[in-house]
């Protein structure tokens, strides 16, 4: 079985989330998804507006995701990788080159974002409705 794992927030679930998960599946036959925890978001100066538990439920609730772990801190990725057997590692093309390091265990796959969305939009566009 071909494991397949990325990273993520995952805040306001829209189409450029469902278009990397669609697309990173597509490398394997099982995607983890690894969401950060409300902690980490705190580390990374996110606030997401869903909490860790709401953002698990609706990742789990996806055809295209197996498995949902959480993101605890930026150093676990290695272990990750090898504790679950990861065959591919993908993440959006704005991560570019950021995750190198990761080749000495898998395959590292950066995919073009999908333009025109994000949580940050969004929200934005609601706090002027
Ligand atoms: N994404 C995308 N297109 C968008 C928005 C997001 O392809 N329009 C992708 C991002 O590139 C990322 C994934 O969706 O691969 C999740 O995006 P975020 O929830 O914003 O995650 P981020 O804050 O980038 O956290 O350790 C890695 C971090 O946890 C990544």
């Amino acid at each position: 079985m071909k494991k397949v794992i990325t990273y993520g927030t995952f805040d306001l679930l829209h189409t450029g989330h469902i278009n990397i998960l669609r697309r990173a599946k597509e490398y394997g036959d099982y995607l983890i998804v690894a969401i950060s925890s409300d902690e980490f978001n705190a580390i990374k100066g996110k606030k997401a507006y869903y909490s860790f538990e709401q953002r698990k439920a609706i990742l789990e609730a996806i055809r295209y995701v197996d498995e949902v772990i959480p993101e605890h801190t930026w150093e676990q990725k290695v272990e990750d990788v090898q504790k679950y057997d990861i065959d591919v590692f993908v993440m959006g093309d704005d991560w570019k080159g950021k995750f190198d390091f990761l080749k000495e265990y898998c395959e590292v796959i950066y995919l073009p974002r999908t333009v025109g969305i994000s949580t940050t939009q969004i929200k934005k566009d609601l706090n002027k409705a």
